[in-house]
């Protein structure tokens, strides 16, 4: 691979370390989905035992850093120039379920820009990963995305809407919508995974309304540096760390763009 700057071998580095327990734990979900207690809390300490081993490898490097996790917040808040985001586990779902479509996703940002990102589902051994201007990685091979060239051909990904969405009805007409102009659309329930899936061209496209920005920082520089696109709307709605997001392999984005009900796009 030549992915070569510090934060990127300091990102898989973490991540293969985090790992072992997380695949420790996804082996332990088998049983505790028979036992009457099921495994909801089982996964709520994966999820942090995670995310520490990832935050103490990233913070013996880089005190300074600043950081955004989905279970500790923002840490370091004044540094704004060097942040990590971290998603110890994205596609909580599906891990409590004991499906392995999950992953560790860590992006680094540098002056408000994701500059590199690691994707690594531990179960299937695949680590996504991207630098800027150096290219993306699937494991130790080059990605790139599709060349699907027509919205109507391509096979689309989606998630949501989470279960407290105040705009359900708003989600699924969207979803009613592009699938009635698309080839087909499948929702994996890992937004990581889904960009990361864009960005190798096993999928065309992904959009997805209410994602938090830890769920897609890495994936955003993984699918840049595939030749993919991304943008946001309707930005205007939301806190700052809450995205709707579109990220396609570039040649469908206006079409997408054109099926999505948006108020206003960027
Ligand atoms: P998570 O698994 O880390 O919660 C599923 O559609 C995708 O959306 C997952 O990547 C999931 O991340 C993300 N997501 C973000 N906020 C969510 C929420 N409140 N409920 C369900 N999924 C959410
Ligand atoms: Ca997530």
């Amino acid at each position: 691979m030549r992915l070569n700057s510090p934060q990127i071998n300091l990102i898989t580095k973490a991540c293969m370390k985090a790992s072992r327990s997380l695949i420790r734990d996804f082996g332990e979900i088998e049983n505790l989905q028979v036992s009457t207690k099921g495994p909801g809390d089982f996964v709520t300490s994966a999820d942090k035992r995670t995310e520490k081993i990832l935050m103490d490898e990233l913070q013996r490097a880089h005190p300074e850093y600043g950081i955004i996790t989905e279970e500790t917040g923002v840490i370091n808040k004044t540094n704004l120039k060097n942040r990590w985001i971290i998603d110890p586990i994205d596609g909580t779902m599906n891990f409590l379920n004991g499906i392995p479509q999950f992953a560790i996703s860590i992006g680094y940002e540098e002056d408000g820009e994701v500059k590199c990102g690691v994707i690594f589902n531990p179960i299937t051994n695949e680590m996504f990963c991207a630098e800027k201007g150096n290219g993306a990685y699937l494991n130790n091979s080059r990605i790139r995305v599709s060349n699907k060239k027509k919205i109507i051909d391509s096979l689309l990904v989606t998630g949501g809407p989470k279960g407290a969405s105040k705009i359900k009805d708003k989600i699924f007409s969207e979803y009613i919508n592009i699938s009635n102009n698309v080839s087909n659309v499948r929702k994996f329930g890992s937004a990581a995974l889904d960009m990361a899936y864009v960005a190798c061209g096993r999928f065309d496209g992904y959009w997805q309304r209410e994602l938090n920005y830890w769920d897609i920082a890495a994936g955003i520089i993984i699918l840049k540096e595939a030749g993919g696109l991304v943008n946001f709307f309707e930005e205007d709605i939301q806190p700052s760390l809450k995205k709707n997001i579109i990220a396609t392999n570039s040649n469908i984005h206006e079409e997408l763009r054109g099926l999505i009900n948006k108020k206003d796009i960027e």
